[in-house]
């Protein structure tokens, strides 16, 4: 599927995919009220990755609700509805107002935009989470999923799954990008992106190693709570490697930005090659066997 923010902000781009080989479709992260987002150029191509900090532009809550209650009845992929408040309050909204549309079947809330000057990501606080957790599941009856930042430390990714186990979650997501990168231009020395004075989320090939951290540390501690991976997917091996790790699902974000749609098919066709020369049938074969040496 794609990563939330990646070919889905409108509705040509979300059309798109419906009509491509994904598996599932998930929404441009939204507030409740249409973004224009943070000034541009606010996404840049560099070396093995993207740097972005587009700033949550977005079309608002009822527009993707449209489309869901448009398209998901007529299809077998499922549509996800992530959404993105900008406090607390407004997560609640988002979920109440989700809550109410029957075509809707599952909810990605996205704890971790890196990109919201004077806003920190929800996720690195785990408390507020918790508490943002007990509410929306209080609020919304639908199944919610929650996007994560990268974790780079053993107590934090052990205070985090203690606190997504207290609930019944769709899925986890590892990894968002990997928020307030720098990249530098040396011929004109300059950043590359223009808000945050350059400051933005770290995406592609360079974040593999730490969405696969993320991926396998998550599938250990979490209990009966599917992990998503994202981070760093270019190829049908980099998907064999999420999913060794225990990844169930395989979002692609700065692949599908570089190469447009048609990296899906591309990507299952070389997961297939590789899951055919090892012998294996299904995922469930070696989701998760990493071996530890
Ligand atoms: O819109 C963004 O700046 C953005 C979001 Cl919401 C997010 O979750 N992750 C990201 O890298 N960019």
């Amino acid at each position: 599927m794609n990563a939330s923010g990646v070919h889905c902000t409108n509705l040509d781009e979300l059309d798109a995919l419906l009509n491509e080989g994904v598996g599932a479709v998930v929404t441009k992260s939204c507030t409740l009220e249409y973004r224009v987002g943070n000034p541009e150029p606010r996404y840049a191509t560099i070396p093995y990755g993207s740097i972005n900090s587009m700033g949550l532009p977005n079309n608002g809550i009822k527009y993707y609700i449209d489309f869901i209650e448009k398209n998901q009845a007529e299809t077998d992929k499922l549509i996800m509805l992530s959404v993105a408040g900008l406090s607390k309050t407004e997560n609640l909204e988002l979920l109440a107002i989700a809550n109410q549309s029957a075509a809707i079947k599952i909810i990605e809330l996205n704890l971790s935009c890196p990109n919201i000057p004077g806003k920190p990501q929800t996720g690195y606080d785990f408390d507020a989470t918790e508490s943002l957790l007990n509410e929306a599941f209080a609020i919304c009856k639908k199944p919610i999923a929650v996007k994560l930042p990268p974790y780079f430390d053993m107590a934090h990714f052990e205070a985090m799954a203690e606190v997504l186990n207290k609930f019944p979650l769709a899925y986890v997501c590892c990894v968002n990008s990997i928020g307030n990168g720098m990249w530098i231009d040396t011929a004109t020395e300059s950043t590359v992106i223009k808000p945050k004075n350059g400051f933005g989320g770290i995406g592609g090939l360079f974040i593999k190693p730490t969405a696969l951290a993320n991926v396998r540390m998550f599938y250990k501690l979490l209990n009966n709570i599917d992990v998503v991976g994202c981070g760093g997917v270019q190829t049908g091996q980099d998907a064999f490697e999420h999913i060794l790790c225990g990844a169930s699902m395989v979002q692609i974000g700065t692949t599908l930005w570089e190469e447009g749609k048609t990296c899906f098919e591309r990507i299952s066709n070389e997961l297939a090659e590789i899951m055919n020369v090892k012998g294996y049938n299904s995922i469930n074969d070696f989701k998760g066997k990493l071996n530890e040496i």
